[in-house]
């Protein structure tokens, strides 16, 4: 595979870990009820978040899912606003009005994300439409899951996109279950790229837990949609550790076995990057141990500003 320059490993690791420590706070007070709201953690996908977003420009356009976290830390969504408005608080990114699953931040261009699910996706289709109605070179990422390739508005966004020739990335986070039905029982044809391609849009599937792969192989779709102003899928294979919602692991519904869920835990995507530099001699373990400090600070800061916000007023909205 092709050499990633060192300061991009570094900050894919970094986001990847940012993820994954808030995500775990969110279990812990998810646990403890100190949460009330809906979660879906993203812990063990970390890698796509990370790998797609390290080829973005803050004008791109993100859309996103009921899976949300981890899109908007690794497009430079702000932890302080991300974990206020978990907590529902007026001083989070969509001011408390929205929760996990409806994080919004214009700022940085992270247009929405939706408990609908494949309801974002055609949003991207019309920022891609802005984009080329303007001129622009900006692309429009759609995140969403294996489970969005179920509903008629994802082939119908597709259709549109590739006969309009929109700047859209579609990013497929094939975790092989939609809830929890896996995805032969859902689709006739489970190779998603495969249908995807029939409508002459380039496709790829990679292993989604493999940071660097994700790296480079979207930044060759993204620099390819630039260029030529059309759509793109990328589906990555992965699998998420914990329920479908909240921090448990889910072990005791029957769809899932716990050996599966170890063999995923052996493919964890943070583990498989810190092992790569170790071994090349970019990354020591104290390094590594002052990371986890660093973003340890930034998730307790965080706890303190969810802390000092107040609950959204009613009649101001
Ligand atoms: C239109 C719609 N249908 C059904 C649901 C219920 N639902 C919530 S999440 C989910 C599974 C989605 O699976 P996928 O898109 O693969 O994402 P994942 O949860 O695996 O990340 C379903 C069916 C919903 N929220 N919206």
């Amino acid at each position: 595979m092709e050499e990633i320059n060192i300061m991009i490993l570094m900050s894919l690791l970094k986001s990847m870990l940012k993820i994954r420590l808030v995500e775990e706070y969110f279990a812990e007070k998810l646990t403890s009820r100190e949460i009330r709201c809906p979660v879906h953690l993203y812990v063990g996908q970390e890698g796509i978040a990370a790998g797609v977003c390290q080829n973005l420009r803050t004008d791109d356009y993100v859309l996103s899912t009921h899976r949300s976290h981890g899109h908007y830390i690794a497009k430079g969504g702000d932890v302080n606003a991300l974990v206020a408005e978990v907590f529902c608080k007026e001083n989070g990114c969509s001011h408390g009005y929205g929760g996990s699953m409806h994080i919004v931040d214009p700022k940085i261009n992270y247009l929405a994300s939706s408990a609908i699910v494949a309801g974002s996706i055609p949003i991207a289709a019309g920022t891609g439409l802005a984009s080329k109605l303007k001129n622009e070179d900006r692309v429009s990422v759609a995140f969403f899951g294996d489970g969005a390739t179920d509903e008629g508005v994802f082939w119908e966004t597709v259709n549109v996109a590739a006969l309009l020739e929109l700047p859209v990335l579609f990013v497929c986070e094939n975790n092989l279950f939609s809830t929890h039905m896996p995805i032969a029982l859902r689709q006739a044809e489970i190779d998603i790229h495969k249908k995807v391609s029939a409508f002459g849009l380039e496709t790829a599937r990679i292993e989604g837990n493999d940071v660097e792969k994700v790296y480079t192989t979207a930044r060759g779709l993204i620099e390819r949609i630039r260029a030529t102003r059309k759509p793109a899928l990328l589906e990555c294979l992965t699998f998420r550790w914990l329920a479908h919602v909240g921090p448990d692991p889910d072990l005791d519904i029957g769809y899932r076995k716990k050996v599966d869920v170890e063999k995923w835990r052996k493919k964890c995507p943070i583990q498989g990057l810190k092992n790569r530099l170790l071994e090349r001699g970019i990354l020591s373990e104290p390094e590594y141990g002052r990371l986890v400090g660093e973003i340890e600070t930034l998730v307790g800061d965080a706890d303190r500003f969810r802390r000092a916000g107040r609950d959204p007023s009613v009649t101001e909205f």
